[in-house]
């Protein structure tokens, strides 16, 4: 864990490379000319079932294709997303914009302070605990991820304030849109594993036949009926102090 104050990703420097690679290797070594690549695409619906035990489409949910499924096989690891700037969790409205980002581990995201009070991040997850301190508006903190995981993400000010940053390890993900619909290209042509995450419907593992050249579907159902927005404690890991006059002083 690097904690880097107002620097902007070497790791867009890091996937260009990578991506210029695979552009420079298509098909992978005696691939003959004018062939199919050996990828296709994944187009995946990812839907949750909520307390009511009806599903619904599953938005923001994350879907990746890990490292070690893809490794050594031509076409691998493809960011479907090359990375054109530092992600950004903001600060804004007493939120975090956006709620939920997926980075690959190695990542330097941004967290600036779009209000006009003192915000704080923090968090106590394993394998990325930090706390970035207190900080106004205008200004900026930066923390690299380099631990695959879900990161919980808090404001030592304001109990509201949550965010999820799931640091993956690979460079091939997506994010459903409200539809719960999200697509995973370039992805190996054979069995590979798929794995997702919603906020709601927690983790998915499972499996997916990639078809060169074609796109294939995977229907991924999450159980979300008994998630609970539970509360979360302070970055001393205590209970936050019930609001008064004073909650609103920054
Ligand atoms: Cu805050």
């Amino acid at each position: 864990m690097r904690q880097e104050s107002f620097t902007l990703g070497t790791r867009v420097v890091a996937l260009a490379s990578i991506l210029a690679s695979i552009l420079a290797s298509p098909g992978g070594q005696g691939a003959p000319q004018g062939a199919v690549p050996a990828t296709g695409d994944v187009r995946v619906s990812v839907t949750v079932l909520g307390s009511d035990r009806r599903p619904l489409p599953a938005a923001q949910a994350v879907v990746w294709i890990p490292a070690a499924a893809v490794k050594a096989r031509p076409g691998a690891a493809a960011p479907t997303a090359p990375l054109a700037s530092a992600p950004r969790i903001a600060s804004k409205s007493k939120r975090f914009d956006p709620r939920i980002t997926a980075v690959p581990a190695g990542t330097t995201v941004e967290f600036p302070n779009l209000d006009r009070i003192f915000h704080n991040v923090f968090s106590l997850s394993p394998g990325a605990r930090f706390d970035l301190g207190l900080y106004r508006n205008g200004a900026s903190r930066a923390m690299t991820f380099d631990t695959p995981g879900l990161v919980r993400v808090y404001c030592n000010i304001h109990p509201q304030m949550a965010a999820y940053l799931l640091v993956i390890d690979g460079t091939n993900w997506a994010q459903t849109g409200a539809d719960g619909i999200a697509v995973l290209a370039h992805v190996p042509a054979g069995r590979v594993d798929v794995r997702a995450w919603d906020e709601k419907g927690g983790d998915y593992q499972g499996t997916v036949d990639v078809a060169a050249g074609k796109t294939v579907t995977l229907a991924i159902a999450l159980d979300g009926s008994n998630f609970k927005d539970a509360p979360h404690t302070n970055k001393y890991g205590k209970k936050y102090p019930p609001p008064d006059d004073d909650a609103n002083r920054y």
